[in-house]
């Protein structure tokens, strides 16, 4: 533990004879509560209620833990490691405003809050996301990685153009103790050409099962090197083409690993990287928009029970997206189109300017409003049984357009535009403009940040059915961790289950379960003091 990150004891205790505390655990009972629709021959909806029950058990010892960023010398890993180690060393400096302190706002671990209930006086009563359930500190996370880039980490966060210039130069003594970062696999056929030139610090060779194999030795030899208890390994590299998806290639765990060990042309440095991670048994988050996660790599995590999350990081325009849509939805408007322009000129926005790689990021900001439509047939027609798919979709659907530019001037700071024309009463019009300007890198990494806790978090959790009886065996959670949805783009989900686009449906399911945890309902908003005598 970091000497300045001294930590609070565990403040929360549920007086409930659901919930149990021991040194090592927290133990709740849990009801979670159904309904069961069936559709009868005359169209007529028969529900029944259901109800089941669970037992959680999250480990209380919070386990010193590294994060193993996947292209750290990048913009989001350079962010990430000096707004930690400023966080940590409590570096303040000097703006044009001011004086700034360091902190984590747009993290929603760190820097919102749940809430847990009333007092006396029947008001809210709010905590920190973090204080729910014991969790990392962001300060107390060990920080390395690969780049295929050599630059050492000083130099690198100089070259990202993110951060204050003050704020630069006195974070730049700890950037430099992180050293370079550790040399990287490159198939230059997954990212754009233009970045060729950064490719100078590769671990040597073609042969994929030995790349797998340098990084499983990587990983155990961060491990050892800093007396770590968990690492998780997160790509935050460039976005990658798609890979294809080959019967007898990446579809079963076997078949990709029969591919990794044929050095086949189709396996991307993504999927080796979660390959690794998975044989290692570490969690492996994918930060951008790629299919890292091919069948074969969903199987491989399943049968080794290793836990896995993605896709892309949901920063700005898309978040905004998730909410809009679904207010739109919701309230009974019918957007017609939505057009998606942005324009950046970080070395991101490089790469996307090739149309491989923009593929990927276009497929996934665009499947973000799929699900509100799909919940509001009253507004959308649906397809005619047997009628064909038209981009996928099944059903009438908003047109969607996605546009990305690269303007090398604006550099960090994304551009984004957004319509959003709908259909309003009686054949009406109405058309919502948006206009956002971000630093990306300073919206994305709080997201990895909070993926990284969280992900190391549901490792400590475990349930048991208790409906297989009182001395069922614990287990962990699914492998596919879709808890983690709120910050990603596309969310992976358990093949076969819905993906829940909607960001408040996205927190809500989150805040639920983790208390759920505690032995506590989800909040409801009934609010039934409000409305009774
Ligand atoms: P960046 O281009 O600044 O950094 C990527 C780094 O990855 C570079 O340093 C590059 O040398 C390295 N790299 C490429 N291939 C590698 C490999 N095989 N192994 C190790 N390192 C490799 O990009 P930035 O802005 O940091 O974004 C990173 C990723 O996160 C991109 O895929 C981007 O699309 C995604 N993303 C970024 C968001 C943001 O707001 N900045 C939000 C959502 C997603
Ligand atoms: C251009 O869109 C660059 C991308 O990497 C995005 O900045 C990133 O995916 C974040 O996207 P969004 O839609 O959440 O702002």
């Amino acid at each position: 533990i970091h000497p300045t990150a001294a930590r609070r004891p565990y403040p929360i205790v549920v007086q409930s004879e659901n919930t149990t505390y021991t040194d090592d655990y927290i133990t709740a009972k849990y009801v979670n509560r159904g309904a069961d629709v069936v559709t009868a021959v005359d169209g007529q909806l028969k529900i029944t209620p259901s109800e089941k029950l669970y037992e959680f058990r999250t480990n209380r010892k919070v386990p010193k833990t590294g994060i193993m960023m996947v292209g750290i010398g990048g913009n989001n890993g350079t962010t990430l490691c000096a707004t930690v180690l400023a966080n940590r060393n409590n570096i303040c400096w000097h703006t044009k405003s001011g004086i700034q302190q360091p902190n984590y706002i747009g993290s929603l671990l760190r820097a919102s809050t749940f809430r847990l209930g009333t007092d006396a006086n029947g008001k809210d009563v709010n905590v920190p996301v973090s204080d729910v359930l014991p969790m990392v500190h962001p300060n107390d996370l060990v920080l390395g990685g690969w780049d295929i880039s050599g630059v050492p980490m000083d130099k690198a966060m100089h070259r990202a153009q993110v951060l204050d210039w003050d704020l630069q130069r006195q974070v730049a003594p700890h950037m430099a103790a992180l050293g370079n970062p550790l040399p990287s696999i490159y198939y230059p056929d997954f990212i754009a050409a233009n970045q060729e030139q950064r490719a100078d610090n590769l671990i040597p060779g073609a042969d994929k099962q030995a790349h797998v194999e340098h990084i499983r030795a990587d990983i155990r030899e961060f491990k050892a090197k800093h007396d770590l208890d968990s690492v998780i390994v997160f790509w935050t590299a460039n976005t990658e083409r798609y890979s294809d998806i080959i019967a007898g290639v990446n579809d079963t765990a076997d078949n990709l690993l029969a591919s990794v060990k044929a050095s086949h042309s189709e396996v991307s440095p993504s999927t080796v990287f979660a390959v690794a991670s998975i044989l290692e048994g570490v969690p492996f988050i994918n930060g951008a928009p790629q299919n890292t996660f091919v069948p074969g790599a969903i199987e491989l995590a399943e049968r080794h029970r290793s836990f896995i999350g993605g896709d892309d990081l949901k920063s700005g325009q898309t978040k905004l997206k998730s909410v809009l849509a679904e207010f739109l939805v919701n309230a009974g408007i019918k957007p017609l189109s939505i057009a998606s322009y942005n324009h950046l000129g970080n070395n991101d926005g490089h790469n996307l300017s090739a149309e491989p790689q923009f593929k990927s990021k276009e497929i996934s900001k665009s499947s973000v409003v799929d699900d509100m439509v799909e919940s509001n047939r009253l507004l959308y027609k649906p397809g005619e049984p047997g009628a064909k798919a038209k981009g996928g979709k099944v059903g009438e659907h908003p047109d969607h357009v996605i546009v990305i530019k690269y303007v090398p001037a604006v550099g960090d700071s994304k551009r984004a535009i957004d319509e959003y024309y709908s259909e309003i009463l009686c054949g009406g019009r109405s058309t919502i403009n948006i206009f956002n300007e971000c630093e990306d890198s300073l919206l994305a990494t709080p997201l990895i940040l909070d993926l990284t806790i969280l992900a190391e978090l549901l490792t400590r959790i475990q349930y048991r059915d208790l409906a297989k009886g009182a001395d069922a065996e614990f287990e962990p959670l699914y492998p596919v961790l879709s808890l983690l949805s709120f910050m990603l783009k596309a969310p992976l989900v358990k093949p076969g289950t819905d993906v829940v686009n909607s960001l408040s449906r996205q927190r809500n399911g989150l805040e639920a379960f983790m208390k759920a945890c505690i032995g506590l309902e989800a909040n409801g908003d009934l609010l039934l003091d409000s409305r009774l005598w």
